[in-house]
């Protein structure tokens, strides 16, 4: 860990690295994307190294795929793995009850399958990310590109009727184009402001036609590994 490094960049790095601890040989693991969970990869590969720690691992975007091939961790699909010990990823927001906001960085649909098909989800998170409700950051939806700004407006009557503060729904936008997720499809960014009922939501927001996906975690995580600043991590 360098001096050079931000304060949300230590909090994160000391999350992760925390979290590396976790992981143990022969584990089968799900490797989460994101800024925080680069630095769980650079752990790993730095224990591998040193401990000669040996695991296999289902990368949940291609760029924390090329990351953990740099670093000479062992990939496979989910399909070979079958079933996986532990997931490790970070997060937009997580509240008090591991619900969760994912989806930031686009990789919301690999996350959440393989998260699912983990014995146990530790999430890792600069304490900044702790909300007393989620909905402040907005919610990332996956959608089938086909017909998208029909999906766009049942979304929005649809927000009607949920307990939401703000009701805005935005395409994703990357270089003027549609952001295109690892699976081919699009993202729409709900500035909702305050979501009273996540489970509900996450259920209802499933039931319109070309959303795949949406990033509200809920009963998936079982701990947050939360970093400050000054190297401190907690443990919930
Ligand atoms: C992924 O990366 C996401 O689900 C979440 O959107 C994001 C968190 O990014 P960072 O760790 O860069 O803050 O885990």
């Amino acid at each position: 860990m360098s001096e050079q490094m931000s304060p949300a960049d230590r909090a994160k790095y000391a999350a992760a690295h925390r979290a590396a601890a976790f992981v143990e040989d022969g584990m089968r693991v799900g490797l989460g994307t994101g800024s925080t969970a680069a630095w769980l990869v650079r752990s790993l590969g730095q224990r591998q190294r040193d401990e000669g720690l040996r695991f296999r691992a289902v990368p949940t975007s291609q760029r924390t795929a090329e990351q953990a091939r740099e670093e000479g961790i062992a990939l496979v699909t989910l399909e070979e793995a079958g079933w996986l010990d532990l997931t490790i990823d970070g997060a937009d927001e997580f509240d008090a009850e591991f619900n969760l906001i994912k989806g930031g960085g686009g990789a919301l649909l690999r996350e959440k399958i393989v998260a699912a098909a983990s014995e146990r989800m530790i999430v890792i998170a600069d304490i900044g990310k702790e909300v007393g409700r989620l909905g402040a950051f907005p919610l990332p939806v996956e959608v089938i590109p086909f017909g998208w700004q029909a999906t766009q407006r049942l979304i929005e009557e649809t927000l009607e009727a949920a307990d939401v503060l703000g009701r805005e729904v935005r395409p994703r936008l990357a270089g003027g184009q549609p952001f295109v997720t690892d699976e081919g499809n699009y993202i729409l960014d709900l500035h909702l402001g305050r979501i009273g009922q996540p489970r509900r939501l996450a259920m209802v927001l499933n039931q319109i036609p070309g959303v795949v996906e949406n990033g509200l975690f809920v009963d998936i995580c079982d701990m947050v590994i939360a970093g400050y600043a000054d190297g401190r991590v907690e443990l919930r």
